[in-house]
Parts: structure tokens; sequence; C-alpha cells
């Protein structure tokens, strides 16, 4: 019998205020390093890279069978802070079964969920506490902290769904977010920058 037949129920607890999931989450730590060719200013990543190579983002995801049937879940926290004017972002992704949905929550913080698909179109969403936001399938996502606090938000999807790097990684992806005049920008942008 499979392993979700045999499964418990249980309760985690997400801190409101740090973002982090208490046992049994599995964390992942994403530093600038990690970020490699992501972001426009390549100047001012390599300053950033050698100068500490800060941590972007954390991931506390609570730990339940990657399988059909189940429901992943996971708090993201992105560490306020810019590439040149570029906010920090996370690295984004299709997910590799690309008929599969998810939720973002925003918890804590301000940031921009950012969205793309292979049609071409895009569409960018403001994340406050509060916002609940839906990823439709087959639309790739990105978010960025465009505040001076953390940005924490809460995702939920399909235990089956997968992730996919490498398409952003060779494209980019078609929004960006500057910094100007002291206030977020969201951009077209063709290619990887
Ligand atoms: C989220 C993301 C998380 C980190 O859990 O995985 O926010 O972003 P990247 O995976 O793009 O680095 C999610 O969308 N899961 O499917
Ligand atoms: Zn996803």
């Amino acid at each position: 019998m499979s392993s979700r037949n045999h499964m418990a129920p249980f309760a985690v607890n997400i801190d409101l205020n740090t973002g982090h999931i208490g046992p049994p989450a599995r964390a992942l730590t994403r530093r600038l390093s990690d970020l490699r060719g992501l972001f426009c200013d390549e100047a001012a990543y390599s300053a950033l890279t050698a100068a500490g190579d800060p941590v972007v983002y954390e991931v506390y995801e609570v730990r339940v069978p990657e399988e059909d049937g189940h429901l992943l879940s996971c708090t993201t926290i992105i560490h306020p802070g810019q590439v040149g004017r570029e906010y920090f972002f996370t690295k984004g992704h299709y997910h590799l079964s690309e008929p599969r949905a998810e939720i973002y929550t925003c918890l804590r913080g301000e940031g921009y969920l950012l969205l793309g698909n292979r049609e071409g179109e895009s569409r960018s969403i403001v994340m406050i506490p509060g916002v609940s936001a839906y990823i439709p399938p087959y639309w790739a996502h990105r978010t960025l902290n465009t505040g001076s606090h953390p940005f924490i938000f809460h995702g939920v999807w399909p235990g089956d769904s997968g992730h996919d790097y490498g398409s952003i990684e060779q494209a980019g992806f078609p929004l960006r977010v500057f910094e100007e005049r002291g206030r977020p920008a969201v951009k077209a942008s063709a290619g990887p920058c």
C-alpha cells in the first residue's frame, strides 16, 4: 500500500513574524551566488557576491510525500535588498508538470508576484499581508521583495508538480521590477537581461 494511505493528520506552526515553520520542516537557503546570471546588473552582482554573498531567500517546506494526492506547502522569506536597482527575487520556475496550479498568500512585508506563460502573456500581482494569489496551471512564477523588511508568503501546490528552473534560467523572466525614484517599476523584459 502506498504511504499516503497510512499518513496520520498533523499540524505545523508558522511563526508569523519570522516565517519559520516548526517541525517537521525542511529548510533551504538561497544565497546570491545561487542566482548567477539571473540579475541584470552583472557588476553589482559580482561586487555583492564578493562582499559577503548575502542570503536572498529562505524556504521552509513541510515534509509530505511528493506524489499525486498530497499537497506540498512552504513559507518563503525573501530578504530586503537589491542587485543594482533590481529587487531581490526568487529563481522562478514553471512546474515540471505544467498543468499544476499553486496558491501564494502573503503573511508579512511587501512584494510582487510575477507570472508569465509560454504564449508570451505576463502579469504582476502586488503582494501585501492578506493577499492570496492564484497561480493557474501553465504559468511560471517568481516573487520579489520591494520593501525594507522581510517579505514572507505561504505557498500550497500539488505534490506531483515538480520544478522546471531551466526555462527561466535560459529565457529570463518576461517581467522585471526595478527601483525608480524610490518606487517599484514593473518592466517588460526580453531575454535573460
Ligand atoms: C514555491 C517556491 C519558493 C522558492 O514554494 O519554490 O517560493 O522559489 P523558487 O523555487 O523559484 O526558488 C513554489 O512555487 N513551489 O512550487
Ligand atoms: Zn511553484
